[in-house]
């Protein structure tokens, strides 16, 4: 049987192409850096994965698409539409953990940032009943 409890195994689950970028790092402000990224949305965390435009080509850039870049947790973390000084792209979420780091997440299509809003933003009330 999965050691699981039963609220984990309800948790919401997604993925998909996002853009992000990290832009505080526990407190320290980071210089921007946009990338586009393979997002899994799974148990509670968020995982952003690494670019496969940037992985130098060869047998290994095939698997550099599945290498986690960043890590997030989103027990305790916030979600809101990032305000115009935060961005010139449209569509740009704002997601701020609990360990004081901050990511921008966009994507044009209108129904998909939304989406992911509506799962991420149910993903951490969920985790707060916890
Ligand atoms: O908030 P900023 O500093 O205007 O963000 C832009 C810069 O990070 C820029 O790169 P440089 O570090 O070369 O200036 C990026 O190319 C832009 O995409 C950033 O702004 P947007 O508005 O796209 O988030």
């Amino acid at each position: 049987n999965s050691p699981e409890t039963p609220h984990r195994g309800h948790l919401l689950e997604k993925a998909g192409i996002l853009n992000k970028t990290k832009v505080v790092d526990n407190g320290k402000k980071l210089r921007k850096n946009w990338s586009q990224s393979w997002t899994v949305l799974h148990g509670g965390i968020l995982t952003f994965h690494k670019d496969p435009k940037s992985a130098p080509s060869g047998p290994s850039s095939k698997t550099s698409q599945i290498i986690p870049e960043y890590t997030v947790e989103l027990r305790g973390a916030s979600l809101t539409w990032a305000s115009r000084d935060k961005s010139s792209k449209k569509n740009v979420l704002e997601m701020k953990t609990r360990n004081g780091s901050e990511y921008l997440i966009q994507y044009d299509t209108d129904s998909i940032i939304t989406d992911w809003h509506k799962i991420i933003a149910d993903a951490i009330k969920q985790l707060e009943q916890d």
